[in-house]
């Protein structure tokens, strides 16, 4: 009798490991590493998961274009979309999903503080190459600003500066609150030796009105802060206005506005450059090493576009 009590003990024991053996199976399997069946099925998870839709920001922006042109490449995101709406709700959905260790595909690119603030994220390769490789941020001039403004177009063909520059006044921003207009003009306090590069052989001037067009990210807010500062110091008054992406090119080719620093490319404003390249002057990179692409956190176990499942 002793005997058999205890073998109900240990089939019931038994019971309730095999169950949780189950459950513990299922967790692994949606973590598991994209080499085997199991694999797939935890990819397919997160389709559903996330309800096939990539996090996205404003319709206007370069990477949301080249989203809707990754939807149509990749077999994988057969049945995706992009739920296009702005930088800051993108950013709050992230906070969530990552405080909730949820799923969550987002359009991503640096320079950008989200890196800084979410280290444990990665880009999903990109096989096809959508999103492109490496980015230059690209300055731009209305055709005319050389004989009209020649110093103005001197400093802005001048001015570069490198990735960690601009993600330094970008943090620096979202760490403390305040204007990165501000925070911008005391990077130019604190770097004069890089102003003297950018400034060298311009005159000054007195009161030359310039007109640069921008981006409302805080990339090009802080590249824009930073040369309006600086200019301002040769004796210009200088008007900044973010507009869409679209109307930054077309306010240049049309002559409204005197330049830009806000041209992502090769890739990302390619349609728009591809438009209007004709009608304006290209003054090359004012910073290497940008990129795009979809970000996802690393506790979910994909790592290629490829590895997300259709609808
Ligand atoms: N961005 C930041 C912009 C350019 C700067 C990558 C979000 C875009 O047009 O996609």
């Amino acid at each position: 009798m002793k005997l058999k009590r205890f073998n109900y003990t240990v089939i019931i024991f038994g019971v309730i490991a095999v169950l949780l053996l189950a459950a513990c199976g299922d967790s692994n399997d949606s973590q598991a590493n994209g080499e085997n069946a199991e694999a797939n099925e935890g990819a397919a998870d997160y389709g559903e998961t996330v309800d096939y839709t990539i996090t996205g920001i404003e319709p206007g922006a370069g990477i949301s274009v080249t989203t809707e042109k990754a939807i149509e490449e990749y077999d994988s995101l057969d049945g995706w979309n992009v739920e296009l709406s702005s930088t800051g709700a993108m950013m709050t959905e992230l906070g969530t999903a990552i405080a909730n260790e949820e799923p969550i595909v987002i359009t991503g690119w640096n320079p950008h503080w989200m890196f800084a603030e979410y280290p444990d994220m990665k880009y999903l390769e990109d096989p096809k190459g959508v999103y492109g490789e490496e980015e230059d941020i690209v300055s731009l001039a209305r055709i005319g600003l050389e004989e009209d403004k020649p110093e103005a177009y001197k400093l802005i063909d001048q001015f570069e500066w490198e990735v960690e520059d601009m993600e330094g006044i970008m943090f620096e921003t979202q760490e403390t609150g305040e204007d990165i207009e501000k925070i911008a003009a005391q990077w130019v306090e604190d770097n004069q030796d890089r102003v003297a590069e950018w400034t060298e052989g311009v005159k000054d001037v007195d009161g030359v009105e310039v007109n640069l067009v921008s981006t409302p990210w805080d990339s090009e807010r802080a590249s824009s802060g930073v040369l309006k500062e600086v200019m301002e110091q040769k004796g210009f008054e200088v008007t900044v206005t973010d507009v869409d992406v679209a109307i930054v090119f077309e306010s240049l080719a049309t002559g409204d506005a005197d330049a830009t620093l806000a041209a992502w490319l090769p890739l990302t404003h390619s349609e728009f450059y591809d438009a209007y390249k004709d009608d304006m002057v290209d003054l090359g990179p004012n910073l290497s090493g940008a990129k795009i692409g979809l970000v996802v956190p690393k506790y979910m176990d994909i790592d290629s576009i490829e590895d997300l499942s259709p609808r």
